[in-house]
């Protein structure tokens, strides 16, 4: 049988996953583990599969603690008439449509009570542990995390150091200042062309150029995707030549104080740079393209951060380098609030960006549509 691969996820990512495809119920499940930190183990009877998910806790051991309790589980019965798919935890069955990277930014919750898959193996950490009472990000400790209500769940947490919760367009919103942190470890969810979208809300009156979201390889350093404004303006930057940005006879300028929406989205996979769209408070804005129009790529294996760079390079001694990122036209670290910030391993329709900022907008004083 000839299996439709891409209705599954298929990025790699650093965390386990459980995807069912949606016209058969064929499941894909992928599993990750650097020495034996996670593992699954497989039950095969006559008609239920019983697939386990196994997560290192404890205390320090260099590297290998071999203590674990149960993080995840997914039963596949054919017994009787109907089939039936159970998936919890690590092994619920991920939506692909919906958000898998979500921060509301409704809580915070000290580093030492999530465990974070692999978290442990960070070079300058100098410990080993299972769960850890606080990272090192770009020279500040962070023992806190923004929590991931997102369908990836918390391994895609972010480590955050000074990140105040105050009025959001929801809730709270997440407000940074010049050393705060807040940088997921996990990897992706990006992959090669593919279909991915961020959409956020900004408050900020920052005239420089502050990132808002940062996506960079870990191993491969050639493309990013990293939404920044520069004096207010958004721009997607895509690689140390090329960029998208609002057309620039455009008055836009989005760093007036009041909350804005953006959403930027590669509409197709293999879309061309000049493809790629940018909404502004609902509304679609037009684009121009800064270097070559060439099919985006993004990095395989990169990580996430928010209002600055995160842990990307933390493998290199050169604390410059790791800091800037010069071959990325660098970016500063933001002064200003994020809400609401979802990243899709999809498009986003217009439509759906439509009801992304309907859902907040009596928040924005200065709708620009
Ligand atoms: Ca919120």
């Amino acid at each position: 049988m000839f299996l439709s691969l891409p209705s599954f996820l298929h990025r790699q990512v650093h965390l386990n996953t459980a995807t069912k495809d949606k016209e058969s119920n064929i499941v894909q499940i992928v599993s990750r583990g650097n020495y034996f930190n996670n593992f699954l183990t497989v039950d095969v009877t006559d008609d239920v599969i019983d697939i386990r998910c196994h997560n290192e806790v404890g205390s320090q051991k260099i590297k290998h603690n071999l203590d674990y309790e149960e993080s995840g589980r997914i039963v596949i019965s054919k017994r009787g008439d109907a089939s039936t798919i159970e998936g919890s935890g690590q092994l619920a069955l991920i939506d692909q449509s919906a958000s898998l990277i979500h921060f509301n930014f409704e809580e915070k919750l000290p580093l030492s009570t999530r465990s974070i898959l692999g978290l442990g193996l960070i070079p300058e950490s100098g410990e080993y542990k299972p769960t850890m009472t606080f990272v090192p990000v770009n020279g500040i400790d962070c023992e806190e995390v923004i929590p991931n209500v997102g369908e990836f769940g918390i391994d895609y947490d972010a480590q955050s150091a000074n990140v105040k919760l105050v009025k959001g367009v929801s809730g709270f919103a997440g407000e940074f200042e010049e050393n705060s942190r807040a940088a997921i470890w996990s990897m992706g969810p990006h992959f090669e062309g593919r279909e991915i979208s961020y959409s956020l809300w900004i408050k900020t009156e920052a005239t420089d150029t502050p990132i808002l979201v940062s996506y960079e390889g870990y191993w491969i350093k050639n493309t990013v995707m990293n939404l920044r404004l520069r004096n207010g303006r958004p721009e997607l930057i895509l690689s140390s030549t090329q960029r998208l940005r609002a057309w620039h006879p455009h008055p836009l300028r989005l760093n007036d104080g009041h909350w804005h929406h953006i959403v930027v989205t590669n509409p197709a996979d293999d879309s061309f740079l000049s493809e790629m769209k940018m909404y502004v408070d609902g509304e679609e804005i037009k684009t121009d393209i800064d270097g070559k129009d060439e099919r985006v790529t993004f990095p395989n294996g990169g990580i996430i951060s928010l209002g600055g760079f995160g842990h990307g390079r933390s493998g290199t001694n050169n604390l410059e380098l790791r800091h800037t990122r010069d071959n990325y036209e660098n970016g500063d670290n933001l002064v200003g609030a994020l809400d609401e910030v979802k990243i899709f391993a999809r498009a986003l329709s217009s439509q759906e960006v439509g009801l992304l900022y309907a859902e907040h907008s009596i928040m924005s004083a200065h709708p620009l549509s």
